[in-house]
């Protein structure tokens, strides 16, 4: 039996963050995010769409996402005889880019199958080959070294297995020099959100004295091949994120040499059937990949759980406790660690966790219902 859609609602709501988050491209205050809610007969599954609230990070933002999924996406799904979740993404492949937008929808259609079929989101999607996954955290520029050192001993007096750290030019070798000397055997890694350049190879080498574990996207967003020449002059694994957004770029980054180890987001790829076969593509060529993060709330984030049970999600992803982000999540629980730094899967159907109907009504600033 085929899963006919018949409401589609959007929701764009606002969330301050506990502690600004910055990255090369910029420092974010408060989130807002565009939530959609799928229905079938009554039943709903629900998605976040992951786009930040600038077109920084790639081309998306909170407003394009909104007009994406209103005006192309959802009307493509709407009153259509779905035969499962998986026909979402090519009922949306006309749209070009804006994999945030399509992936947040397909996300929500997931979420309702499993519902129906009573079934948690890990096991609905192909996962469950763990019970509890590996967590990391993704610590951003601090306005002092000083800063930077309190918040890693934080973090790993609370258990978690990884620390990754953003750099960008002006707070990379030095920095990374510092953290090193206080913290010689943590596993530790850099995320430079494209602020480079191959002119840049001599200093991105000087980082191999350091042991990390990966460089995350030293270049530029859309760029593989010069990673691959990188790749070539450094020992350390670069890990490739924004460049990557379909399993076909996957596979020639690999055959490039683009890079060792890929961050799947979600969202970038445009959902989970894309994340799946980027995931199936790593795996095939022996590449372990590990779970991105966009600072989601709950929804967001009980997804990227999911996802992170297939097999190939071996490293230390950057999903980590609700309490990180949110004074109050909107989801109950909260998404919690524990002191081994891991998430344990829950197994109620869908995503897992409840919503917060009222918080989320208390912090939507507009919605709209389509039919
Ligand atoms: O590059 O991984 C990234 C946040 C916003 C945009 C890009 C990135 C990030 C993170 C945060 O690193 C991960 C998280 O804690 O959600
Ligand atoms: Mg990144």
């Amino acid at each position: 039996m085929g899963i006919l859609i018949d409401r589609v609602v959007l929701r764009r709501i606002r969330m301050p963050l506990v502690h600004f988050f910055e990255t090369s491209f910029g420092r974010t205050y408060e989130r807002q995010m565009v939530l959609v809610e799928v229905s079938s007969g009554g039943l709903s599954g629900w998605g976040e769409v992951t786009a930040g609230e600038n077109p920084f990070y790639n081309e998306e933002w909170t407003d394009s996402a909104w007009a994406i999924v209103r005006d192309y996406a959802a009307p493509r799904v709407l009153n259509f005889e779905l035969g499962s979740a998986e026909e979402v993404n090519a009922r949306t492949a006309h749209i070009r880019g804006h994999n945030m937008a399509r992936g947040g929808l397909e996300a929500a259609v997931w979420d309702l199958q499993a519902r129906r079929n009573g079934r948690p989101l890990w096991a609905e999607i192909g996962g469950g080959a763990r019970r509890e996954i590996p967590c990391g955290v993704s610590i951003g520029i601090q306005n002092t070294v000083d800063d930077l050192l309190r918040k890693i001993e934080t973090e790993v007096n609370d258990g978690y297995q990884r620390i990754k750290i953003k750099i960008k030019p002006g707070w990379d070798v030095e920095t990374i020099r510092q953290v090193r000397k206080r913290f010689p055997s943590i596993l530790l890694m850099a995320d430079a959100n494209s602020a480079y350049t191959l002119a840049d190879a001599p200093l991105l080498k000087a980082l191999d004295e350091f042991g990390l574990m990966m460089i995350e996207q030293p270049l530029a967003h859309d760029e593989i091949i010069d990673h691959a020449e990188l790749q070539a002059q450094l020992s350390t694994p670069i890990c490739l994120d924004e460049c990557i957004r379909s399993a076909h770029q996957a596979a020639q980054a690999i055959r490039m040499g683009a890079g060792r180890i890929v961050n799947i987001k979600l969202g970038r790829v445009g959902g989970f059937g894309e994340a799946k076969r980027v995931h199936d593509v790593c795996h095939a060529a022996g590449i372990p990949v590990w779970c991105g993060g966009m600072l989601e709330a709950g929804i967001g984030r009980a997804h990227n759980i999911a996802l992170a049970t297939l097999p190939n999600f071996v490293l230390p992803g950057d999903v980590s406790a609700s309490k990180r982000y949110w004074k109050k999540d909107i989801v109950e629980p909260w998404v919690e660690t524990t002191p081994r730094g891991t998430i344990e899967i829950r197994d109620a159907p869908g995503f897992g966790y409840e919503i917060d109907r009222a918080f989320l009504d208390s912090i939507t600033v507009s919605k709209e219902e389509l039919r």
